[in-house]
Parts: C-alpha cells; structure tokens; sequence
C-alpha cells in the first residue's frame, strides 16, 4: 500500500501527532461545480477546516498515486482538467493507479483513500443512494456500500431528491449504516432542511457525534456513519423550487436515454442550470457548514 499512498507532509505529521484531520473529495471540484468556483470553493473549504482547528486532506488520484493532501496547485489542476478527470469509484482504483491515470474521488473512494491513511472524518455535500426507478434499473451508488463497510465518518448535508431517498434510507438500514441527524430529527434533502423522512437518531453537539463513532469502532462494527447536517436556513431553497427542477431534470435523463455512471453528473448539473446560481450559492455554503461541524467532530474525537 505504501507505494500507492502519498500523504502531504502536513497530514503526515498531524495524524502522527493525533491531531484532528478532515478528509475532502474531489468529484465536487472535478465534477460537482464549475471551474473557476470549484477550485475557489475547494481552497475555501480547506481554510474553513483550518480555521476551526483541524487539517484539511483533500483527496485524489494524481497520476496513479492516492493523495491524501493535495497542495493548492494540484486542486487547481484537478479543478481546471474537470470532467476530463474520471469520476473513480470503488471498481476504478485497479486500473488507474495501473496506468498511473488521474482520478477525481467520489465518497466511496475518498472514504477507501482515507480510511488508508489514518483519517476518521470526511466532510464533502451529498452521498450518493438509490436511484428512483432502482427497482428495475438497479442504479445504487457504490457509495452507500462503502458506508457499509469502511469506518470513516462521513459529514454531509443528505441527499439530493434526485434519489429515491425512502429506499436510500431502507438499504441503509439494511446495512447497518446508523443515519443521524445533527440538530435534527427529520433527515435534510441537501439544498432544503426537508425530506419528509426520519433519521435514526438525532445528535446535537461534536462531542456526541465523537463518542457515538469512537463506541461503533471500539464495538468491532465495521462501516461507517452517516452525519447528515442541514444547510443553514438562510440559505435554503423552497422546496418546490428544486422540486420541480429535480423532476424536469429527472425527464431531460430519460429521454437522452443516459445510464449509468452518467446520471448523477447529468442530473446535478442540469439542477443547476434550471435553478442559475441560487443552488450554486447554496451548494457552496452547506459543504461550508460541513466544513465546520466536521472539524469541530474530529477535535472531539482526538480528545477521546
Ligand atoms: N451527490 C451530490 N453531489 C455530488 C455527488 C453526489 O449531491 O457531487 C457525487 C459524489 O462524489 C458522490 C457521487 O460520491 O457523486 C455519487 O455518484 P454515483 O451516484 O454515480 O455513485
Ligand atoms: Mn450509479
């Protein structure tokens, strides 16, 4: 594993000294917004990780190598490449790091690089889940199989009805993933504080977040854990806003006949270009906020 893993030297040394560090992906920077804002909004987050006490790991596959720590340079190359850089999952990391290829690091594969090197926390803005229609398309991010499976705390604000969120939840369960709410009892859709469905179990503080994962790991309970964290009020949008832009673009996928791995990036930006820059503004400030619970968590956990 050594000779695939590149920790930065400031990561390297944080988590030798036991010093809180949060995970990143990089799909949001090569996938999620447009460039110049994703490279903007990657540094930003990085700062806000920093001033909130912890290091900032953000994660990638640059020619074949697992970063844990890119440098400012290597988040504007990955945000400038966009698109062209592969969305890699699970099932991608063999050939890439073969080929000595880039990869931008979905949740699924930045929770893997993570969990690698040493990292508990990871904030990012959605996971990815059951797709509606799933029954027969069978579409089910790698994503909630990873949570499944890697003990790494994943910070996000839910998930974007783009998804069947009530199955979403349903294979969860079935998995053992425990889904909380912070603050919260109803689980968050992402750009809304609302989904209409129940979370597990409401948690209000870092330091609750904390002992509940450190009592999973100690447990012997593989997997992860959901954190779902509502975007700030005054930033939310009106539900029927990005209802019907969800639904408008859910059709658009239909009838341009796009599958698989395409979907989520297609429905993502197509939301976006039917809602202009309300739901880029309001992406920006929930992974903002993430941001700043997930640092606050992962203080709180190296003080266990
Ligand atoms: N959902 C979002 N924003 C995102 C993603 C999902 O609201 O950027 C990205 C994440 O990287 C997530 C991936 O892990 O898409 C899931 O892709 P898929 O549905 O193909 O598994
Ligand atoms: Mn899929």
């Amino acid at each position: 594993m050594k000779n695939y893993l590149e920790l930065s030297a400031e990561v390297e040394q944080a988590l030798k000294e036991g010093k809180p560090v949060v995970a990143l992906e990089s799909t949001i920077i090569s996938h999620g917004m447009p460039y110049p804002q994703n490279v903007e909004t990657a540094l930003k987050v990085e700062q806000t990780i920093r001033d909130n006490g912890a290091v900032p790991a953000t994660i990638a596959i640059i020619g074949g190598k697992l970063k844990a720590g890119c440098t400012p340079e290597e988040i504007e190359y990955l945000g400038k490449k966009g698109q062209a850089v592969i969305k890699a999952s699970r099932r991608d990391l063999p050939v890439l790091v073969a080929r000595k290829e880039d990869g931008a690091t979905t949740v699924t594969t930045t929770m893997i690089i993570a969990a690698m090197a040493g990292i508990k926390v990871f904030a990012t803005g959605g996971i990815g889940g059951v797709h509606r229609g799933a029954e027969t398309t069978m579409d089910i991010s790698a994503d909630l199989e990873e949570l499944a499976q890697t003990p790494v705390m994943v910070i996000c604000a839910g998930a974007k009805s783009i998804l069947d969120l009530g199955l979403t939840l349903e294979y969860l369960e079935t998995k053992g993933v425990p889904v909380i709410g912070y603050q919260t009892e109803e689980l968050p859709a992402f750009y809304t504080r609302h989904s209409g469905f129940k979370v597990d179990y409401r948690l209000d503080s870092p330091e609750e977040l904390a002992s509940a994962f450190r009592a999973k790991i100690e447990l012997g309970l593989k997997g992860g854990m959901l954190v779902t964290n509502p975007i700030p009020e005054q930033y939310s949008m009106p539900k029927d806003v990005i209802d019907k832009a969800i639904n408008e673009a859910l059709r658009q996928m239909n009838e341009a006949g796009v599958h698989g791995k395409q979907c989520t990036p297609f429905l993502l930006a197509k939301v976006k270009e039917l809602t202009g820059g309300d739901s880029l503004a309001a992406n920006i400030e929930l992974v903002l906020n993430n941001a700043r619970l997930a640092a606050k968590t992962a203080t709180a956990l190296s003080r266990l």
